[in-house]
């Protein structure tokens, strides 16, 4: 029987942990566990087999970081070619009587994508589609990709997988206590994208103990049209007498999982602690639980890098101004290749309240594929609503697709042969919801029920290719009724015979209906509500028309969807103006002030350029250490917070201090350094395990500014090279930086090593997490809660001024 009958009928069961087994068998700490296929096959056998004999029926080979980051391609081939072995050697010897299956794992690659970290989404594809191929190559019976904790690496593993492979996949990742992964996804966003990806089935696994994980399973379990899969953690690692142990034991396991079994988990192992005793007990409880059937759950949802946004819960607002059609400005920003200005729009219209933004860039005169790309993946880093791409180049289409982070949505697919046969394929490999206009070879049909029978078609021809309704918004089109007096009418009525005839999500772009017409904002806003009142989904406007903002909380209040009225209320404040105020005010002003709040809100925002461009005009007038202590650091302090409180995810994180940072170059290149190099040496570095440097380096920019020689030994430096670089100069002052609690510890090793090896040098500590009354214990010299000290007890201790 192959894996795909198998799991019809029946709840399978994985195998549990590898790495504390190992470990035991003398795995040594900085080894690379999968080279124990080649030199140690008999013991990654006989664990294997011991899963098989406890019950398992599927194991997963030894591969979870075998990749080509890791490995040359010969010791990769090695590796998965033995890895496969050994997992069907132990199938043949174990003499249990159930079926066998054998699973290629999949791990993180161990670095993190663009723009968090330094690997290309398309390397990252290229990476994990060696593994795949080599696992098809030896016969593994399905993938699993686990643990993965960022959403566009998934996305990366998952389509070398589909591209490389015809085998089942399972895609399970590693969600913390706060039920996102560590980029921030939650569980129904990832499910919506691997799902949406063609994934044969979608879970969790490692991070936390069954319970822990549950409802992170049940939300997978509520919004997944394929199978579940968990694999939790035998509880939570604790230390005792120098060891980790887990604080779940088999029965409770067991126990916790058999009650997610009952609620329709049908894939179900364990990971970090559990052993054969563990899925021994477990598969005692599948074998007395019923499968539940998986059901399809008709949703049509979209997604970004962290959340799901669902279609008929409420009216849902597409924001329209990334499009250049009658814009002159974003126009000249698209020939001008002026990013920035798209991410504003981006930026803008999420704060208005846009569910889903409208990417649309094409222009004669610039190439469309590229800028495309360009800007979905740069938006995609500053906002976190999910995208329309929006463009009639299918190529276009495609790039901007694989790019995406998430599952878009894609603007559009209409009923010509040419149109689905283009667009579908695309909808259905990188998952996606497709927005279809009613229009085929024949044209715009002039009545509602024509418009209908399109839909029909379309509905029918998407079949073929194996996309299903949901996946689906039909375009009623919205013409003009200067042009044709009953156009809004027959549009208004499509609408309503989607809706109840194909039970199908609609959407429209509202404005234009008016073209050509004077007071075009009193006619689109009442055609919306209409559009409304007749069912419509969803709709594509300008979120700066207070118009139709009015418009839509006005609905929502009077169709019951607004308990208490409580949005309209807060809306409300904002309905006096005509058109709402823009993030873009520093821009066009030249007031300090608003340049101010726009460097700060520049930084927040993750709008590179534009911190740039308002830290050169407030150099004009402030101090740079005005601009650092009013707007920088301040600006770094609201981010770090959000963070803190979850509110803000590591991308944004990243990108504000990347913000910060081209702030930090612009005045760093208008100082003007009074360098005297007598002055003394100056050792500056960020301790052991801390990657922080922002702080640092504007301690170096003033210590530079006032005449002293820095040595900048970067961040992340073991204290041997801080003690070996302050012998070898004699340096008479070093400084350290930390920013983390889990850090500061590295200091006080570092200060203890200068001490014994560098005794005469002061030493002068700073970072965020540090105190005086912390410094003083640790034995630092000086303690600095700003740059400015540090110029003035260098100043101090050497006597220059
Ligand atoms: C920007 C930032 C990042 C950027 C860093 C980019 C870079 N190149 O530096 C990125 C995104 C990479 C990042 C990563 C992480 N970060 Co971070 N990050 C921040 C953030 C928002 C701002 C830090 C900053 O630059 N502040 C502005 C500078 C100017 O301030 P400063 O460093 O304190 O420096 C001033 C003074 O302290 C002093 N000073 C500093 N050093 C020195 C040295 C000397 C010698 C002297 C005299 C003075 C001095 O002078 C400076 C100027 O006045 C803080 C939150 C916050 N508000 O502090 C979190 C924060 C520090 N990060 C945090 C965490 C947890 C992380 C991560 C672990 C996240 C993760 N899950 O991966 C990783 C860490 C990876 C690692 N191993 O280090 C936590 C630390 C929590 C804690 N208490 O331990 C914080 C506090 C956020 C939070 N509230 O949770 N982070």
């Amino acid at each position: 029987m192959d894996f795909l009958e198998f799991s019809e009928k029946n709840i399978i069961c994985f195998d549990g942990g590898t790495g504390t087994l190992l470990q035991e068998r003398g795995l040594m700490p900085g080894e690379h566990p999968e080279t124990w296929n080649i030199t140690h096959p008999d013991v990654i056998t006989d664990i294997h087999k011991a899963y098989f004999d406890a019950g398992s029926n599927v194991v997963c080979t030894n591969t979870f970081g075998a990749n080509a980051l890791k490995f040359s391609d010969e010791e990769l081939e090695n590796i998965i070619k033995n890895a496969i072995n050994n997992a069907k050697r132990a199938a043949k010897s174990s003499a249990a009587p159930h079926e066998k299956f054998v699973a290629l794992d999949i791990g993180p690659s161990g670095k993190l994508l663009k723009p968090l970290g330094d690997l290309d989404f398309e390397d990252a594809v290229s990476v994990f589609a060696k593994t795949v191929k080599l696992g098809v190559k030896y016969g593994a019976d399905l993938i699993l990709i686990e643990t993965m904790n960022d959403s566009y690496e998934t996305k990366a593993a998952l389509l070398a997988a589909k591209e490389n492979s015809a085998l089942p996949v399972i895609v399970s990742n590693a969600y913390g206590e706060d039920g996102k992964l560590m980029t921030g996804a939650t569980p129904e966003a990832m499910t919506a994208m691997i799902e949406g990806m063609g994934a044969f089935a979608v879970g969790a696994n490692c991070s936390l103990g069954p319970k822990q994980l549950s409802p992170v399973v049940e939300r997978i379990l509520a919004v997944s049209s394929i199978p579940v899969i968990m694999k939790p953690n035998a509880g939570l690692p604790k230390s005792e007498n120098g060891k980790t142990v887990f604080d779940v034991g088999e029965e409770e396991f067991a126990q916790e999982t058999e009650i997610l079994l009952k609620k329709g988990v049908r894939i179900a192992g364990g990971c970090c602690g559990t052993t054969p005793a563990y899925i021994k007990a477990l598969k005692e409880k599948i074998s007395k639980t019923a499968p539940v059937p998986v059901t399809k759950k008709d949703v049509t949802v979209v997604s970004s890098y962290t959340k799901a946004v669902t279609f008929g819960k409420e009216p849902l607002l597409i924001g329209e101004r990334i499009n250049p059609t009658g814009k002159k400005r974003f126009k000249q920003a698209l020939v001008e290749n002026d990013v920035s200005y798209i991410l504003s729009e981006g930026i803008g219209q999420q704060e208005k309240g846009a569910h889903i933004l409208d990417v649309n860039v094409g222009l004669p005169e610039i190439d469309e594929q590229k800028m495309l790309v360009c800007a979905v993946t740069e938006l995609q880093a500053v906002v976190d609503i999910p995208l329309q791409i929006d463009t009639s180049d299918a190529c276009a289409m495609e790039k901007a697709l694989r790019r995406y982070n998430g599952k878009a949505m894609i603007n559009s697919v209409n009923g010509k042969e040419e149109s689905m046969h283009a667009v579908f394929p695309l909808v259905k490999k990188y998952g996606g919801v497709v927005v279809a206009l009613t229009l085929d070879e024949n044209g715009i049909p002039e009545t509602a029920r024509g418009r209908v029978n399109i839909a029909k078609k379309i509905l029918e021809t998407a079949k073929e290719y194996g996309i299903e309704k949901k996946d689906i918004v039909f375009d009623a089109l919205a013409l003009t009724i200067s042009a044709d007096a009953r156009a809004a009418k027959t549009t208004l009525e499509a609408v309503k015979l989607i809706k109840d005839e194909l039970h199908a999500h609609t959407v429209l772009g509202v404005s234009n209906v008016s073209f050509g017409l004077p007071n075009r904002s009193a006619v689109n806003s009442l055609f919306f509500a209409l559009a409304l009142g007749n069912g419509l989904s969803s709709a594509i406007i300008n979120p700066y028309s207070a118009e139709m903002i009015k418009t839509y909380y006005s609905f929502r209040a009077l169709a019951g969807l607004d308990e208490n009225c409580a949005d309209y209320i807060n809306a409300s404040k904002e309905f006096s103006e005509t058109t709402f105020g823009s993030t873009d005010a520093g821009a066009k002003s030249g007031d300090a002030k608003e340049q101010e709040s726009a460097l700060k809100n520049a930084i927040i925002k993750g709008l590179k350029d534009k911190a740039a461009q308002y830290t050169k005009a407030l150099l004009e007038k402030e101090s740079a250490l005005d601009v650092i202590n009013t707007e920088i650091i301040p600006a770094l302090n609201i981010v770090g917070e959000g963070f803190e409180n979850k509110t803000v995810y590591l991308p944004q994180l990243l990108i504000s201090a990347e913000c910060a940072k081209s702030a930090f170059e612009v005045i760093k290149n208008a100082a003007s350094r009074e360098k005297s190099a007598d002055n003394g040496i100056f050792v500056l570095a960020t301790v052991k395990g801390d990657i922080h440097d922002i702080g640092k380096n504007i301690v170096k920019l003033l210590m530079q500014n006032y005449g002293f020689d820095v040595v900048d030994l970067g961040k992340d430096v073991p204290p041997e090279k801080i003690v070996e670089k302050t012998v070898e100069l004699h340096a008479p002052l070093v400084g350290l930086s930390a920013l983390m609690t889990t850090t500061v510890p590295a200091m006080e090793e570092t200060i203890k090593q200068l001490r014994k090896s560098a005794p005469w040098c002061k030493i002068i500590v700073g970072g965020a997490v540090l105190t005086k009354e912390y410094a003083d214990k640790i034995g630092a010299d000086k303690y600095a809660k700003d740059a400015m000290e540090s110029v003035r007890y260098a100043q101090e201790i050497t006597g220059k001024q």
